[in-house]
């Protein structure tokens, strides 16, 4: 990631380099984060720039977010939602050498943590991207345009691993031969995807698409959720896509870089506070399909994660930035001990669901 950052981005802004502190913030694997700091005021903000490989239109972005700004502003005016703000010449964005640019308002007094270290904190976040599925249930999730074309599609996530299994090298191949005979065995949830995909009550809905911890921001000395930020993925999806990825990120202690699969486990009382906090949002507004596919949602979220760290590897990790050759082998590993996990459990974790369900 490039440390330098050309004067005339500032300038947009209407900021100089004297004035502000420049410090590279953020775990994302796939943009660039800067935190912006004037020197004189204190006053902070973020500074990022979109990677263009993965996001091919930048201004589909920018109209998303733009038209989710308008409906809240008019129907929760009092709801904080960290859209970009405006260059100097009025613009969302700003293009310079090639690279779309964005300064977001930095939230004061929150912190975005990378682990979570107590249930409440799962509660917290889960709450706060129930709350932003919420406040757009009315919001007609058919004008925004998908930022990525396919991207939580099961079936082309599949597509994608055969594709890379038939081009891949017999040595990659041999490498992951146990995670690809776990693939194919696992195709049943395709199946089941595809079932329910079509189904009159699993509505398309405004998903945030990226619901990991650290995109959550919660206040720094209490830990109650504030609001959520990156919102380049914001656009039409299904629930499971949110509270799936919740469930492959906040329930195990360790992240998805872990390479002693015996940490893989999952934290029982993290799983119940995080239904709990996103069903004190959506629990009214679920279908009953959509009520059904709770524990579905993380299979679905952390199947697909594995099957797309599987399908990088096998193409030579061109997607993944990683930095050890097999590393994107051992997070599929890693995902798919997720999943042996949660199917473990799944008695208990559908019976937490239930019984949280009836408190609504
Ligand atoms: C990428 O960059 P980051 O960490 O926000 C990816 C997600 C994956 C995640 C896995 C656009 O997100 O879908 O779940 O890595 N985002 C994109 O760490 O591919
Ligand atoms: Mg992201």
């Amino acid at each position: 990631m490039e440390l330098t950052i050309d004067e005339s981005i500032l300038k947009a802004y209407g900021l100089t380099r004297e004035t502000i502190n420049i410090q590279q913030i953020g775990s994302g694997l796939i943009n660039g984060t800067y935190l912006l700091t004037n020197i004189a005021n204190g006053k902070k903000f973020v500074l990022q720039y979109l990677n263009k490989v993965v996001f091919t239109n930048p201004e589909a972005i920018a109209n998303n977010i733009d038209a989710v700004a308008q409906f809240l502003k008019q129907n929760h005016p009092d709801y904080l939602f960290p859209a970009p703000v405006a260059s100097v010449t009025g613009h969302s964005m700003y293009l310079q050498a090639g690279k779309h640019w964005r300064l977001m308002p930095f939230v004061d007094g929150t912190v975005a943590l990378d682990t979570l270290s107590t249930p409440k904190q799962a509660f917290e976040a889960a709450k706060q991207f129930g709350k932003l599925s919420r406040l757009l249930n009315r919001f007609d999730s058919s004008k925004l345009e998908p930022t990525i074309a396919g991207f939580h599609d099961l079936a082309l996530r599949f597509t994608q691993f055969k594709d890379a299994l038939n081009a891949a090298s017999n040595e990659n191949k041999e490498k992951a031969a146990k995670e690809i005979e776990t693939a194919l065995a696992l195709e049943h949830l395709l199946s089941q995807y595809l079932q329910f995909k079509s189904k009159a009550d699993f509505p398309d809905r405004v998903m945030h698409h990226d619901t990991k911890i650290s995109n959550a921001l919660l206040d720094q000395e209490s830990f109650e959720g504030v609001c959520v930020i990156d919102l380049d993925t914001l656009m039409p999806g299904k629930f499971i896509s949110d509270l799936g990825d919740m469930m492959r990120t906040y329930l195990c202690e360790f992240s998805e870089n872990e390479t002693d699969l015996s940490k893989i486990t999952i934290r029982i009382a993290y799983f119940s506070a995080m239904i709990d906090g996103y069903l004190s949002e959506m629990g009214s507004i679920l279908t009953d399909t959509e009520k059904e596919l709770i524990l579905f949602s993380g299979k679905y979220m952390i199947y697909m994660q594995a099957l797309r760290f599987l399908t990088d590897f096998l193409n030579g990790s061109i997607y993944y930035p990683t930095t050890y050759a097999e590393q994107n082998l051992d997070r599929a590993k890693n995902q798919f001990k997720l999943l042996e996990e949660l199917f473990a459990n799944e008695e208990q974790l559908q019976h937490l669901i239930d019984v949280s369900l009836k408190k609504k």
